[in-house]
């Protein structure tokens, strides 16, 4: 099994500075760093090649994901919108080839309801996502991707909110390259059950994300680890598990993300090293270990 950090946990503000991290994640025993796929586009192929030499020297693998805003919002009614977002997506995914990411994840291909005119339509969002999700895997799979649609809350999405939405948009669009991300925190808000939501995603379930209700690392708060731990070995889940925890206020990630207080306890780089291998060692025992899970954190 493979575990992974969003990038995200040591920057204030949201940046395409990855090279630094490639190391320091590894030095934090993660295997896996997740960028944002929206400052790899504006890489040059000189910058690209250097940050895969990095991850490669390493030994990390990178993982992208990507969160459209309206004006790649391939459920628009606005041809013009769709068109640019073929656009973009099309370069996203030269670009992952390029660094030989095999994955994209991200929200689900909409974008977030606060940023569309009301009454939202979706239904008629969902029929046109399906249609445009057909082409955009067809064009994905040219390029040895797999799309994992995330499962997000109220907040971030309004088309696939629950495990339940998610597998039923897949058997409908029956693309063997598109597949679920389930993660705690937005669980957390929407679901009736974590079980049971990992049990419905079950074989559809590419990918896991992992934080606490707040946002903190895993294992610092109030998260049913002891559930999720069962759920996802009685589905066989194997594939990779990357946390996203979002502790640190102010800067452009804190005020996107309603980090109103600081949730690190004041930490210094060295302590968001530590905290970050402890909480590591915490989900590879959720993942992997025997018996009753400590509290480790
Ligand atoms: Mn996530």
């Amino acid at each position: 099994m493979k575990y992974g950090m969003f990038y995200g946990y040591w920057k204030r503000d949201w940046s395409g500075d990855y090279l630094p991290l490639v190391s320091r994640a590894k030095k934090c025993g993660f295997d896996i760093l997740a960028v944002s796929s929206g400052y790899l586009v504006e890489k040059t192929e000189a910058e690209l090649d250097a940050l895969r030499r990095e991850a490669e020297e390493w030994e990390v693998e990178l993982h992208a994901g990507f969160g459209p805003g309206p004006d790649c919002n391939l459920a628009s009614q606005d041809q013009a919108v769709v068109d640019h977002a073929f656009r973009y997506y099309g370069r996203i995914f030269q670009v992952l080839e390029r660094l030989g990411i095999p994955y994209l994840g991200g929200n689900h291909y909409s974008c977030a309801p606060q940023a569309l005119p009301l009454p939202i339509d979706k239904e008629g969002d969902r029929e046109r996502l399906l249609a445009r999700m057909d082409r955009l895997a067809g064009q994905a799979g040219d390029c040895g991707i797999t799309l994992m649609m995330e499962v997000v809350c109220r907040y971030e999405g309004y088309l696939i909110n629950t495990a339940e939405e998610g597998v039923a948009f897949l058997k409908e669009l029956g693309k063997e390259n598109v597949r679920l991300i389930l993660d705690t925190f937005h669980m957390n808000i929407e679901e009736d059950s974590f079980s049971a939501a990992i049990h419905t995603a079950g074989k559809a379930l590419g990918y896991f994300h992992t934080g606490e209700c707040n946002r903190k690392l895993p294992g610092a708060g109030r998260i049913p680890w002891n559930e999720i731990r069962h759920a996802l070995r009685q589905i066989h889940f194997d594939g990779p598990v990357t946390m996203e925890p979002f502790i640190l206020p102010g800067g452009s990630i804190g005020n996107e993300l309603g980090v109103w207080r600081d949730l690190s306890g004041g930490a210094s780089e060295q302590e968001m090293d530590q905290m970050a291998s402890e909480s590591l060692k915490f989900m590879k025992y959720v993942l992997e270990g025997e018996g009753f899970l400590p509290a480790v954190l």
